[in-house]
């Protein structure tokens, strides 16, 4: 069977939807099978270089457009110069679904990036704000593999009052709203915690955003 748990939801903040086991056993299986085909190129998944030159523990790959810190190119001026690779429009259909589920069917919701990140045992992100898009749609996160600390802030400052939440695979987080540019950041993974059915040693995060770029 493909999810034996009910899916739940929680709210955790205004704008932000929180569906454990939105992903059933299979899908989380293609997506990990497509981010593997995503990191072989055209452009590799790589760890983006912070503006005070320390690498990030988290190695990215992007679709639709490139990200480093903290900008949106089509090429990966950061990582070989290649073309990104194509948003592909079923990926675009399941981030309609995902708002669907949060918040009922949205008027328009058309994501234009992805951001795919691995986490080897060892990886974590600190605290941050996405707002280098320049729409207010909501951010889709679909968590594979091993579970992690989440780390849920506040619009106002990197600091407390937050909430610690565990992301397992195939949980379904949509932040939207109010909680669009909350701080946030991921504590640690809870290594070797992944269903061996996935074939994946880490975790992987995929977040689909609209970019408002052109
Ligand atoms: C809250 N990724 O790629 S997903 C990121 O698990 C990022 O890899 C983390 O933060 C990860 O920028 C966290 C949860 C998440 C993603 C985007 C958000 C939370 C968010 C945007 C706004 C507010
Ligand atoms: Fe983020």
């Amino acid at each position: 069977m493909d999810s034996l748990l009910p899916r739940e939801r929680t709210d955790p903040a205004p704008g932000a939807v929180h569906l454990s086991g939105w992903l059933t056993l299979d899908q989380q299986r293609e997506l990990v099978e497509a981010c593997r085909g995503w990191a072989a190129g055209p452009v590799p998944m790589r760890a983006a270089r912070m503006p005070n030159g320390s690498q990030m523990s988290v190695k990215t790959v992007c679709l639709g457009w490139h990200w480093q810190p903290y900008r949106y190119t089509r090429t990966a001026d950061d990582a070989g110069g290649g073309q990104v690779a194509d948003f592909p429009e079923w990926l675009a259909e399941m981030g309609r679904d995902a708002v669907t589920a949060a918040y009922g069917a949205p008027d328009r919701y058309a994501p234009d990036a992805a951001l795919i990140n691995f986490y080897d045992d060892a990886a974590s992100m600190g605290m941050h704000q996405d707002k280098d898009e320049r729409s207010p749609a909501p951010v889709v996160s679909l968590s594979i593999g091993d579970s992690c600390v989440f780390r849920f802030g506040n619009t106002e400052t990197r600091n407390k009052p937050w909430t610690d939440l565990e992301l397992e695979s195939g949980d379904l987080f949509v932040f939207g709203g109010a909680s669009r540019f909350a701080y946030h950041g991921v504590l640690k993974t809870h290594p070797g915690t992944a269903d061996p059915a996935l074939g994946l040693k880490g975790r992987l995060n995929i977040t689909l955003r609209e970019t408002g770029l052109a």
